[in-house]
């Protein structure tokens, strides 16, 4: 069973989307494994996005994470690494097709809504930054149980 680490982006959170976007997770069948209301720090922001250093868009992006509540969750599901991103969309909102999150929710590249992990390495690298290993919660789900 493979973990991946989303984030709803501080634009998500102030517009209320935190709802309606694990909703979509829960929809298709993946299992919450963590999940926290959080303001990241300066320190945090610029490791986790470590890979844009060079970018021009990278202090704008270390600003707008920073600039309000996020919230951070981990997930599990078959392929969940990959079926998250799909569910996300393209980077840009604009060329993000109907149906997936920032399709739906988003209109600029700099403001969509959700962070997802991008591979096996660095869903890893991700869920250590954000989460201690004792929050992160394994259960089975015996659902006839509570019908
Ligand atoms: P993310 O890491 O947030 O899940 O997004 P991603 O993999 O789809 O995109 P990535 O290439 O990792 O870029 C990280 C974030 O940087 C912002 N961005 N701005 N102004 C620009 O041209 C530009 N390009 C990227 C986006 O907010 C993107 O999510
Ligand atoms: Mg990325």
């Amino acid at each position: 069973m493979e973990r991946t680490f989303l984030m709803v982006k501080p634009d998500g959170v102030q517009r209320n989307l935190i709802g309606s976007i694990v909703q979509r997770f829960e929809d298709k069948g993946y299992q919450l494994v963590a999940a926290k209301l959080m303001t990241i720090e300066q320190s945090l922001a610029e490791t986790h996005y470590e890979e844009h250093k060079e970018r021009p868009f990278y202090n704008e992006l270390v600003s707008f994470i920073t600039s309000g509540p996020v919230f951070a969750m981990v997930w599990e599901g078959e392929g969940a690494i990959a079926g998250a991103r799909e569910m996300m969309g393209a980077t840009n909102p604009q060329e993000a097709s109907p149906g997936t999150i920032r399709g739906d929710f988003g209109q600029q590249v700099s403001k969509n809504i959700i962070h997802g992990s991008d591979s096996p390495e660095s869903a890893a690298r991700e869920i250590g930054l954000f989460f201690d290993e004792k929050e992160l919660v394994s259960y089975d789900k015996s659902i006839s149980e509570w019908l």
